[in-house]
């Protein structure tokens, strides 16, 4: 792979294009034409100490396809390929070629041509089973592929971790950012059909709902905002007992809202870490420091939990509404000014911008002596597993893997495939020291979405590595920053991302097997949880309870999800 970049960089730096962009300019190739040299790059160790060898580095190995195994053009003759993908129901645009900058760049570049097979919004999901099976296949899916159709039908596909070093050189790159990265691109027999996509990390991310607290009801109720477990149930009972939202009844405030059919305001991923178990991904399971796969719903912690929530519940400091509620019921309250506290993305989701402004932050603290989470992953990776997936039918299958191993080649052209040009939905500092997100004024026939999906494929990128992410800076956009503030202040209570279960792919036999237990485990706990909480239990029914979700197979279903923790199907 050397050879390779020295051979490049040496040809790169003759014709006067080679710049770098993020922290990886060694590792990267294929710089876009607009770069320009530096002398700080332009005396790069590994480029000068083997230039001398590649004297005659201008002819570039040329396939027998007529690819360009690195450089541009990729193609030696102009080629046309056939990408297939769902158009977004927010794309307002007629043609991707012209609306979406870094197509259009990507296509002048590489010399490839892009024949698009779009698919109506909402109807891949029925389309694409039907072109797999009848073998109607484009040069590219385009973010239509699963890994489970990848195993279903591996001969349409094709491999790339053959040329991973050679055509895929910046894709391999940027895998190599995630850690553990081969459980998330490998199947279970060795291949890899896709470059990762989307952001690595992206910090607003980490977690879900994060708990915040109405600071003019605790003013009315004269309490300060609470620091620990005993603090906060006084407060509560403050808010509950006194006419805390002042609209001159004293009986109308429910002091925490919470509704599991709101995203980010369940119960149970939003109290369970405060008694001693990490959430995040699964309410059936979680990973402990050691790598284990544990049972999060047979444990002491939870019983605790459990005869606590129930306590809350039953006297009216939690809401009792909250098994039915869902977003419309849970935003009504707090719009109606009847919550003191709940989880929220931002208070901007149910309020506007001056009712918002009363609710902050609050402390996260745990129940008793237990270790207190916070729900979620320190800088999860965000990164997606599948995304520009080429054919068996394609008929120069290493351009088009090419193709999209150019927009790699730059983080920026990378946030340009994601969001379209640069200045539009975000931009570079002027010091060159990263880039940050612009949320431009929206109008009736393009609001913020509009625009995202039409300049841009916003998840459809080449992996932006943590580095280059854009900022959500407060002075060009507060509402976004209230986001990153909220999740700094809590995040010191996430769980490490090596407590994290990874995407991988799952053998069909294997998916067949969960499929017998898990629906049968994961009600049986639901159901015990939600009366427990309303009506609360005994030890002998808990101890039913316990030995009913191990007879439906509490101990495979941990045992699936250790295999996928552990890459070990
Ligand atoms: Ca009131």
């Amino acid at each position: 792979m050397k050879k390779v970049l020295a051979l490049l960089l040496a040809m790169l730096m003759v014709i006067g294009l080679f710049a770098g962009c993020g922290k990886k300019e060694e590792e990267k190739t294929s710089e876009p034409a607009e770069s320009v040299a530096t002398e700080e790059e332009a005396t790069d160790e590994e480029a000068t100490e083997e230039e001398e060898e590649v004297a005659t580095g201008d002819e570039r190995e040329l396939d027998e396809d007529g690819v360009y195994v690195t450089g541009i053009p990729v193609v030696a003759e102009p080629w046309t390929m056939t990408v297939c993908m769902e158009k977004a129901s927010q794309d307002v645009g007629t043609d991707y070629n012209t609306d979406k900058w870094a197509i259009a760049t990507a296509s002048a570049d590489t010399g490839i041509t892009i024949e698009w097979d779009i698919l109506v919004s909402g109807t891949a999901g029925e389309k694409v089973p039907i072109m797999l099976a009848g073998g109607d296949l484009p040069d590219v899916f385009f973010q239509q592929i699963g890994s489970g159709q990848i195993l279903q039908y591996s001969d349409s596909f094709y491999p790339i971790d053959g040329i991973l070093e050679t055509y895929a050189q910046n894709l391999y790159a940027d895998m190599q950012e995630v850690e553990g990265w081969e459980k998330m691109a490998y199947t279970p027999d060795g291949h890899i059909y896709s470059g990762f996509g989307f952001y690595q990390n992206l910090y607003e991310n980490s977690m879900d709902g994060v708990q915040i607290i109405n600071n003019r009801w605790l003013e009315n109720v004269g309490k300060a905002a609470p620091t620990n477990w005993d603090e906060y149930v006084d407060v509560l009972k403050a808010f509950k007992d006194n006419d805390a939202n002042g609209n001159g009844d004293a009986a109308d405030e429910i002091p925490y809202g919470w509704a599991n059919g709101m995203w980010c305001a369940h119960l149970y991923q939003n109290e369970i870490g405060r008694f001693g178990i990490p959430h995040y991904q699964s309410n059936y399971y979680h990973v402990d420091e050691n790598g284990k796969i544990q049972g999060s719903r047979t444990t002491e912690n939870y019983k605790d939990y459990l005869k606590v929530m129930n306590e809350m519940v039953s006297t009216g400091l939690y809401d009792t509404e909250g098994f039915t509620d869902g977003w419309d019921e849970l935003g009504g309250k707090v719009k109606n000014d009847k919550v003191g506290t709940y989880a929220a993305w931002t208070a901007l989701e149910y309020l506007g911008t001056e009712q918002a402004a009363n609710f902050v932050t609050l402390d996260r603290f745990g129940y008793g002596d237990y270790t207190c989470y916070q729900d979620g992953i320190k800088n999860r990776t965000t990164a997606n597993q599948l995304v520009w997936v080429v054919t068996s039918a394609c008929e120069k299958p290493n351009a088009a893997v090419r193709y999209w191993d150019y927009l790699a080649s730059d983080d920026k052209l990378s946030v340009a495939t994601a969001l379209g040009e640069q200045g539009k939905l975000w931009d570079e500092y002027e010091d060159g020291s990263g880039l940050y997100f612009l949320v431009p004024d929206a109008t009736d026939d393009m609001n913020f979405e509009n625009m995202k999906y039409t300049w841009g494929f916003v998840n459809g990128c080449p992996m932006v590595p943590t580095a280059s992410i854009p900022k959500n800076d407060a002075e060009i956009s507060p509402a976004a920053a209230l986001r990153d503030q909220m999740v700094d202040h809590v995040d010191e209570f996430a769980a490490p991302e090596s407590q994290r279960v990874m995407p991988c792919y799952v053998p069909a036999e294997e998916q067949e097997m969960y499929s017998i237990y898990a629906a049968d485990v994961e009600n049986a706990i639901d159901a015990f949880h939600g009366e427990s909480v309303v009506n609360g239990f005994d030890d002998a029914a808990w101890d039913a309870y316990v030995a009913n979700v191990e007879a439906y197979g509490y101990a495979d279903y941990l045992t699936y999800y250790q295999k996928q923790y552990d890459g070990s199907f």
